[in-house]
């Protein structure tokens, strides 16, 4: 697999396709979501076509295995640049692919950067997916292309009820959330006003190997591992009393397509009906090297320290803080199984394994080579 690729002009690539694939566009292709979102989809004989920003170095490590060289026949896997603060990009690639279904996968998705840069979250997370919207009604697709929007649990914010489901007021609590606000009733109000097969997934916190390494979860596994192997001196946190419910990204990229394969749009959430603390989450964590953890102290003064030698695991640093956080999340996922036949299949400690594993296997890699080259 060739590591540079230079992308053909979008016209070539989309003739070169088979006729009768159905065809799905992705944003956010090269995130966690778009990369098991596009093997599925392939999977499913669909031609897929993902939007990809311009970046100073390789930013598709998780699709790289998908791509397809594109002079050689019937490739079903096409990349485009583009981004979603441009609406004439948008504008032009949906015009060129025709898309029977698009999924909406782009953003700025972490929480506590959009608390540093608001105003881009705002314009890539909320007005990008009217950008969408608006490019399919301008260019009159509203009968051909279904919408999914990648609305999230952070809408319920401050708790108002548990657990959470499609009726439950949102009261979103970072700028992020508040994006994602625009972006949820934006999708629900084209879908009124220009009837619209445009729907929104509300997912729970959902992680993998693939999460990116600045959310807790992957955070943790990557740094238990290397803390296990004598790599890392300890694990720097946040706050460990917040509660989240934690499901498998590949359990909910299944979810995203049932959602659009439904004769009548509709917002459904996604979740798995548990809910755990950061604190568990390390617990499990250290678990799965083999290593307990015993707290020690009270709020900023709390450290986890090894049973067996008193080393300090873990300590709070105040910058992980957040200036307002969601302290609950716990989903009801009843009409996702009742009308789509959804539900996850891993559990959490399964989950928590498979990713300290995939780490421990990361690290020893790049450490290896770091060795050999220096
Ligand atoms: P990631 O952060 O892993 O991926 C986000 C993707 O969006 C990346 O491909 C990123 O590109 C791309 N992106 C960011 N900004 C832009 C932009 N301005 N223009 C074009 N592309 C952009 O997120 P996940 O895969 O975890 O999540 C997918 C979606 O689902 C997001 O919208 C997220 O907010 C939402 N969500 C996620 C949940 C979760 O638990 N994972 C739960 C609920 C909702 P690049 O690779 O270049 O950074
Ligand atoms: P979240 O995920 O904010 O729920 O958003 P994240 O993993 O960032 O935080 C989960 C909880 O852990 C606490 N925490 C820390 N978080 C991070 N990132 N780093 C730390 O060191 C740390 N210590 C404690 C946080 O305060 C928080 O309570 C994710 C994203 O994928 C969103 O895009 C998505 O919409 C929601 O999940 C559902």
């Amino acid at each position: 697999m060739p590591a540079a690729r230079a992308l053909a002009p979008t016209s070539d690539r989309i003739a070169s396709a088979r006729p009768e694939a159905r065809r799905a566009l992705i944003t956010g292709v090269t995130g966690q979501d778009g990369a098991y979102l596009a093997e599925l989809l392939l999977d499913k004989g669909y031609e897929v076509h993902g939007l990809k920003r311009r970046a100073s170095s390789f930013n598709s490590a998780r699709i790289d295995h998908l791509y397809q060289d594109p002079h050689e026949a019937n490739v079903r896997f096409h990349l485009h640049y583009g981004d979603m603060t441009d609406s004439t990009n948008l504008i032009r690639l949906i015009q060129e692919v025709q898309p029977d279904e698009i999924y909406n996968l782009a953003a700025q998705s972490h929480v506590q950067v959009s608390f540093e840069t608001p105003e881009y979250t705002a314009n890539a997370d909320g007005l990008g997916t009217l950008r969408l919207l608006e490019a399919i009604r301008i260019l009159k697709l509203a009968d051909r292309t279904r919408f999914y929007q990648a609305s999230t649990s952070e809408l319920y914010g401050m708790v108002q009820a548990v657990p959470q489901r499609e009726d439950t007021p949102f009261y979103p609590r970072s700028p992020y959330a508040v994006a994602k606000l625009y972006a949820y009733w934006i999708t629900v109000n084209y879908r009124e006003a220009y009837g619209m097969h445009a729907s929104n997934g509300i997912l729970f916190n959902h992680e993998s190997p693939l999460r990116g390494e600045t959310f807790v979860t992957r955070k943790i596994t990557r740094g238990v591992a290397a803390i296990s192997l004598g790599l890392q001196d300890r694990l720097y946190l946040g706050n460990l009393d917040a509660r989240r419910d934690w499901g498998h990204a590949r359990d909910y990229v299944e979810g995203m397509w049932r959602i659009l394969q439904q004769d009548v749009p509709d917002d459904y959430v996604l979740a798995t009906g548990n809910s755990e603390t950061v604190r568990g989450f390390v617990e499990a964590a250290f678990a799965a090297v083999d290593m307990g953890i015993d707290w020690q102290g009270k709020g900023l003064e709390e450290r986890g320290l090894c049973p067996r030698t008193g080393r300090v695991l873990v300590e709070i640093d105040p910058r992980y803080f957040r200036p307002t956080e969601v302290d609950l999340l716990v989903g009801d996922a009843t009409k996702a199984r009742e009308r789509l036949g959804w539900t996850h299949s891993a559990g959490l400690p399964q989950m928590i394994a498979e990713m300290v594993a995939s780490d421990l296997a990361a690290v020893r890699q790049e450490s290896t080579r770091r060795d050999r080259h220096g």
